[in-house]
């Protein structure tokens, strides 16, 4: 199995390989797991596919988790391997360590995670514990090491997403209010004010959704 067989039938699932890494025991994943792949929406053509799937037409909650849970899970069986997810109710499993493991994904200056594609974009829809050894390619450095602005770190209007940590009342409250409609309708101006984000294609649809689901929807 080589990384760009893996690559293409994500591809073909709406899917894309964020990174992956050789897991160690204190990495907390399966014990058959020799590698470990991290899974996000393929952009832009994710936001279509998703919005023709039976999960996100009857009208159920957790559309995309459940969307997810069905096509990671086809696909591991194919390939013998386990699925692992970043959602469904504490104790979550622990993705931001293991996006840090990849050595693609890394901690931005305001602590949200941030890849060398997706910028603060960066989401996964699950991982892949596969059993074996699947040679990986090399690992760009974080965007922020040559990002001379950082315009994350000022980006957010009530300065809730700061390098000092992230105040989710304060998001909350600010987006209940009008001045909030434009982070609720286009997505956290923090994501979008990564330089690297704004190349990638996340359709404005898709972060509005996301946040609508983040701001009790
Ligand atoms: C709980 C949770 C939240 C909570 C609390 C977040 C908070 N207080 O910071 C709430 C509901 C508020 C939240 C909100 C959002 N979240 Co959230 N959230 C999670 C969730 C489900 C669990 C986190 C957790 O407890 N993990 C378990 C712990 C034990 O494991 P761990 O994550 O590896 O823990 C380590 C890290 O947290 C690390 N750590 C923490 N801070 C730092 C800082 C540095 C510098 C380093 C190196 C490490 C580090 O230390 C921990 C111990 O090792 C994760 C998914 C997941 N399974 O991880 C998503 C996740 C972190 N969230 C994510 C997203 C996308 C969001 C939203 C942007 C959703 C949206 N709107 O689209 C919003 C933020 C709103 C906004 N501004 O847009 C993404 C990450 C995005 C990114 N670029 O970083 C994740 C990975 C989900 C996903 N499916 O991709 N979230």
């Amino acid at each position: 199995m080589t990384w760009r067989t893996l690559q293409k039938e994500a591809r073909e699932r709406h899917l894309n390989l964020l990174g992956g890494f050789h897991p160690t025991p204190a990495d907390r994943v399966p014990v058959s797991c020799k590698t470990l792949v991290l899974l996000g929406p393929d952009e832009p053509a994710f936001w279509p596919a998703f919005t023709q799937s039976a999960e996100y037409k009857d009208n159920r909650p957790d559309a995309m988790d459940r969307w997810s849970t069905r096509v990671i899970n086809a696909w591991a069986q194919m390939r013998g391997a386990t699925t692992l997810f970043p959602f469904g109710g504490a104790p979550f499993l622990p993705f931001f360590s293991w996006a840090t493991r990849t050595g693609r994904i890394h901690a931005s200056p305001i602590n949200f995670l941030v890849h060398d594609t997706a910028g603060l974009f960066v989401s996964f829809r699950g991982a892949l514990a596969l059993p074996e050894l699947v040679d990986l390619p090399p690992s760009p450095q974080s965007p922020c090491n040559t990002c001379t602005d950082q315009p994350c770190r000022a980006a957010c209007p009530v300065s809730a997403l700061t390098p000092n940590g992230y105040d989710v009342p304060e998001c909350k409250a600010y987006l209940d209010t009008p001045d909030g409609a434009g982070c609720m309708q286009t997505g956290c101006a923090v994501r979008r004010s990564c330089p690297v984000s704004e190349r990638f294609g996340r359709l404005t649809a898709q972060s509005a959704y996301h946040m609508r689901h983040f701001n009790g929807d």
